[in-house]
């Protein structure tokens, strides 16, 4: 079931925000970051299964996931490398749309292939939920559920496509939240398509 209310507070959706000529010069970004810090297959914590996105992570600090758990660290799990920095692009969109006066320390890019998906959970492996989550959406569509701060409750539906951001903040900073599927082949921003979604996050108290 659809909620019939409205989005909570704190949840901005800002259709087509970024161009087709912003989208491309972002996924250019995007093609070397991923060079230098390639995508892995997060496991879940003690069953070892197999995330079906892949991720890496730009910033200071990078979420990661593995047979211990989940954490923010400053290397990439695989290299040991340092994370590459996070563009100037993606900073002043953060200033621009996150009101918040401290500025990103992670942004965590997931790519999805047409089978992939996000089951229903929480962002709370941050030490502060006083910032909000700025997410871009690039490449095939995905349809979101965003339900409320309780597991298992009415959630909506919202179809992301390439250059939409949502921005998570106040009441919405703590709901449950998934991608429900990947629409293959509905963009051909990816040339192998697919779908990345960037979420820039702050991890410290402000
Ligand atoms: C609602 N990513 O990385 S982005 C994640 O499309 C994640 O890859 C999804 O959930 C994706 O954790 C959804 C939109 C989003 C991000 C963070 C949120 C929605 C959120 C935090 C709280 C509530
Ligand atoms: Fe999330």
């Amino acid at each position: 079931m659809q909620m019939g209310d409205a989005f909570p507070q704190g949840f901005q959706y800002l259709p087509g925000y970024f161009s087709e000529k912003d989208q491309r010069e972002l996924v250019g970004l995007l093609r070397e970051f991923v060079a230098e810090a390639p995508l892995f297959t997060p496991v879940m914590p003690r069953t070892g299964k197999e995330f079906s996105v892949r991720m890496t992570n730009l910033g200071d600090l990078g979420w990661v996931s593995d047979l211990k758990g989940y954490r923010y660290q400053a290397q990439h799990p695989v290299s040991g490398r340092n994370w590459p920095a996070i563009p100037e692009v993606l900073i002043n969109l953060w200033q621009k749309v996150g009101h918040c006066a401290a500025p990103p320390e992670a942004c965590l890019v997931n790519y999805y292939a047409a089978t992939a998906k996000m089951g229903m959970h929480q962002d709370r492996d941050e030490k502060t939920f006083d910032a909000p989550v700025v997410s871009v959406s690039l490449g095939d569509a995905a349809i979101f559920k965003l339900g409320g701060v309780k597991r298992g409750g009415p959630t909506k539906s919202l179809r992301l496509q390439s250059g939409d951001v949502v921005v998570l903040g106040g009441d919405a900073r703590l709901c449950y939240h998934g991608i429900d599927r990947i629409q293959g082949g509905s963009s051909s921003l990816l040339k192998d398509g697919g779908r990345l979604n960037l979420t820039l996050r702050r991890v410290s108290p402000i």
